[in-house]
């Protein structure tokens, strides 16, 4: 999978070298790009934002080294293979396990991180005639700009790599695969400061270690993400 990803914090990029990411990106499964929304700048102080057209606070980014950066990278890359343009965004769809694994499938996804009180909006309908766009938030609340957002998305879509997680199995049992909350887990010692590990997961009897597990992600997720149920089951 190619990753390019536009930012003008290139710094922010810097993890993605290590860990999981890291030895992906080092095995060719990943190929990710980060490229500085600045270098598609072409005065003397590098401007990428201005005051907003009708007034307001804050600053918007300008469309111009935008296009430039999106020209370029959909140009160097494209053998006919239309890329998925990602906005972060707190004003998208939100992201969650089904989009990570919906854009896992993509060969070509670009990042583009906004800061300020955002970009331009010409950028997103220039952007939807290179590419496929999503605007796309973490969830409910406001972060200073794309980046932190950007990087989860792609350490979520990039465990989904075929080959990038080293069990796939792992990746079957966990919170959100099957829609509920994970099961709790145990190790060695059996008793430590005077908490001791459920009986039936020393029993060694599959089936019924199977059926604790469940009954516990189901109680979980009642407690915890009782949105996560179908209506029928929540209480
Ligand atoms: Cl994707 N961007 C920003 N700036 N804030 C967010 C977000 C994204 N998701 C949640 N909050």
């Amino acid at each position: 999978m190619r990753i390019d990803v536009v930012t003008i914090f290139p710094a922010f990029f810097d993890i993605l070298d290590v860990s999981l990411l890291g030895k992906a990106r080092g095995a060719g499964l990943l190929d990710v790009r980060i490229h500085d929304l600045r270098a598609h700048t072409h005065d003397r102080h590098r401007t990428v934002d201005d005051s907003p057209y009708g007034g307001g606070a804050g600053m918007v980014m300008k469309p111009e080294p935008w296009g430039d950066a999106l020209d370029q990278i959909v140009e160097r890359t494209d053998a006919g293979i239309r890329p998925t343009i990602i906005f972060p965004s707190p004003a998208g769809e939100v992201f969650t396990q089904t989009t990570a694994r919906d854009l896992s499938t993509r060969e070509h996804l670009v990042f583009g991180c906004g800061r300020y009180e955002g970009i331009d909006e010409r950028v997103f309908a220039y952007a939807a005639t290179r590419g496929d766009v999503r605007l796309i938030s973490l969830g409910d609340y406001v972060l200073n700009g794309g980046e932190v957002a950007a990087m989860a998305m792609i350490e979520a879509i990039g465990r989904l790599v075929p080959g990038v997680v080293g069990n796939p199995e792992s990746l079957v049992e966990e919170s959100h695969e099957d829609g509920l909350l994970e099961y709790p887990s145990f190790t060695k010692p059996a008793t430590w400061r005077g908490y001791d590990v459920p009986e039936v997961l020393l029993s060694g009897h599959h089936g019924r270690v199977a059926q604790w597990r469940h009954e516990q992600q189901i109680e979980r997720t009642r407690a915890r993400r009782p949105d996560l149920l179908p209506d029928t089951d929540r209480d």
